[in-house]
């Protein structure tokens, strides 16, 4: 094994004089550094697929980073993020100083972990639009032949489809199947749960979906193939879904431009009043947003998603007579607008929980709830159902036909919700069925609360590890004396919020400010970029 083993690191080197380090989005960086990289994180996938006895997955993808760049991050069986400790594993694999450095690490890793090398392992994956992918998972099958792992190459598929068939082939004969593991078996999955999530209900008027040109284009076409338009009503315009031009991708467009610019893209000219929503490039984030003839853009981010996902289940829970029962939660970060936290705690009467930036954080405490929604502002997010609830929905005896018809349709949503990480083609078929069910346009939507203007700074800073924090990051521990001058300063300002954090996937600090009126949140953000600078 050593041999092949290191013949096929050979072909494979690490660019040196980087260290690199599995962070919120796995190993993410320009294409040409990843190919060793990518080599490496095949040979911890196949170690913890053995650990585990257990499919893993690889996704190939820089989700909204500009096309030069790419990424590759590890799934778990159930679909969920690589588990934090095996991130360091891998941070050690490929940091690995030569390829005799390499096979060392590997063994240690494999007899400090007990793994037996000889157990069957299997690795799936699959990899975005870019092209830089092809060479990626190249280098992926051949750390799976190096090392007599058994593979499946999936081929082009948006990251929450790669999430979805890790999860469905680990469930595969069991109580918990999640559905069929093919590209086809997760349309099918979701167009039926549409179907059936609506009741017989239309959704009214065209929507508008921004692909970002990347892969979420030619695979919506393909689920809407799926869809029945006369019993749906669902009509869809989808735009930007040019991916044989490789340099468009999430140019000008996608879900993190119009959550960062807070515009619509320019192309096509947006059309007054229609609804709109936008992918990012892997199709895991979704933004919707609507220009009004009077006011201009608005815009209906992941805390919009949350909270009306969150109230729609909450009214159906009651319904269905299970609210004493099932305990509902909403999961945010701090960059979550005050205005929909105080909505959804004073308003919805639901518990918040904070907890740091990154989906795996959210992921786990909306785990704690029987049902648990979590969202990033930015859009990605889901809605977690536990076993007990999805049981409380088949199982509980309706006493009359209102009551039935609760059960039934959070029966639906239920499946309609991808369960294993933030999915936009998901989300936002949860979002039509809301929208419908309520007889709610966006503006309808809009009116639930106001959210407090705020702004949101990159500060270059020459070191962003000298920024520490705590309380879900919402308070800086170092540099000491910081955080006091940002209290101070905080004081004075109604409404007035702010937290600066070290970025997780930049080498920069962020600052986030909230206040009453838009001059005081910008000035607010302007002293404590400031501070921190
Ligand atoms: P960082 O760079 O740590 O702020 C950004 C986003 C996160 C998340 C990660 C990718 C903001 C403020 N931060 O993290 O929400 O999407 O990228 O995992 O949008
Ligand atoms: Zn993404």
């Amino acid at each position: 094994m050593d041999a092949k083993f290191l013949a096929a690191s050979e072909k494979h080197p690490i660019v040196e004089g980087h260290v690199f380090q599995y962070g919120t989005a796995g190993f993410r960086m320009k294409a040409d550094l990843l190919d060793g990289v990518t080599f490496r994180v095949g040979l911890l996938a196949g170690l913890r697929s053995r650990k585990l006895n257990s499919t893993i997955g690889i996704m190939i993808t820089a989700s909204h980073n500009p096309f030069p760049d790419n990424g590759v991050k590890v799934v778990d069986p159930s679909g969920d993020m690589l588990e934090q400790e095996w991130e360091a594993f891998a941070t050690q694999l490929v940091n690995a100083k030569s390829h005799d450095d390499l096979l060392k690490t590997y063994k240690e890793l494999a007899s400090k972990l007990k793994i037996d090398l000889g157990a069957p392992g299997d690795v799936i994956y699959a990899r975005d639009t870019r092209p830089s992918g092809r060479k990626l998972v190249a280098a992926l099958s051949d750390a799976f032949e190096a090392t007599d792992t058994p593979y499946h190459d999936c081929g082009i598929l948006t990251t929450p489809q790669l999430h979805y068939m890790t999860r469905c082939i680990n469930t595969s004969g069991t109580p918990q199947a999640y559905g069929e593991p093919t590209e086809e078996g997760y349309y099918k999955k979701f167009a039926d749960a549409f179907v059936k999530a609506l009741k017989g209900r239309k959704v009214q008027g065209d929507l508008i979906v921004d692909c970002s040109n990347g892969v979420g284009g030619p695979k919506l076409s393909q689920f809407l193939k799926h869809v029945p338009r006369d019993k749906t009503g669902f009509k869809v315009k989808i735009v930007n879904d040019d991916v044989l031009r490789p340099e468009l991708l999430n140019q000008e467009s996608g879900a993190d431009f119009v959550k960062t610019k807070q515009r619509a893209p320019p192309s096509p000219k947006p059309v007054p009043g229609a609804r709109y929503c936008s992918f990012d490039g892997d199709a895991d984030r979704l933004i919707y947003y609507w220009t009004d003839p009077d006011t201009g853009f608005f815009m209906l981010d992941g805390d919009r998603i949350s909270s009306l996902a969150a109230s729609f289940i909450a009214d159906l829970v009651r319904s269905a007579g299970l609210d004493q029962e099932l305990r509902i939660g909403v999961v945010q970060t701090a960059y979550a607008n005050g205005a929909s936290t105080n909505y959804i705690e004073k308003h919805l009467q639901l518990p918040v929980v904070c907890t740091p930036t990154g989906v795996k954080h959210l992921h786990h405490a909306a785990m704690k709830f029987d049902i648990g929604c979590y969202f990033e502002a930015n859009g990605h997010g889901t809605v977690l159902f536990s076993i007990d609830a999805r049981r409380a929905f088949r199982d509980t005896e309706p006493q009359s036909p209102a009551q039935k018809d609760a059960l039934d349709t959070l029966a639906a949503v239920s499946d309609l919700v991808n369960q294993t990480v933030g999915d936009a083609l998901s989300d936002m078929l949860l979002v039509e069925v809301i929208l419908a069910h309520k007889k709610w346009s966006l503006k309808d939507w809009a009116t639930t609360y106001t959210d407090l203007p705020n702004r949101l700074v990159k500060v270059e800073v020459a070191n962003k590890d000298a920024f520490t924090t705590y309380d879900a990051e919402r308070r800086l521990e170092n540099p000491p004396g910081l955080q006091d001058k940002i209290d101070e300063c905080v004081k004075k300002y109604t409404n007035g919020r702010a937290f600066a954090r070290a970025s997780g996937t930049e080498n920069a600090c962020r600052v986030y400010a909230e206040a009453a009126t838009r001059s005081e949140a910008d000035e607010l953000a302007a002293r404590v970029a400031e501070y921190v600078n």
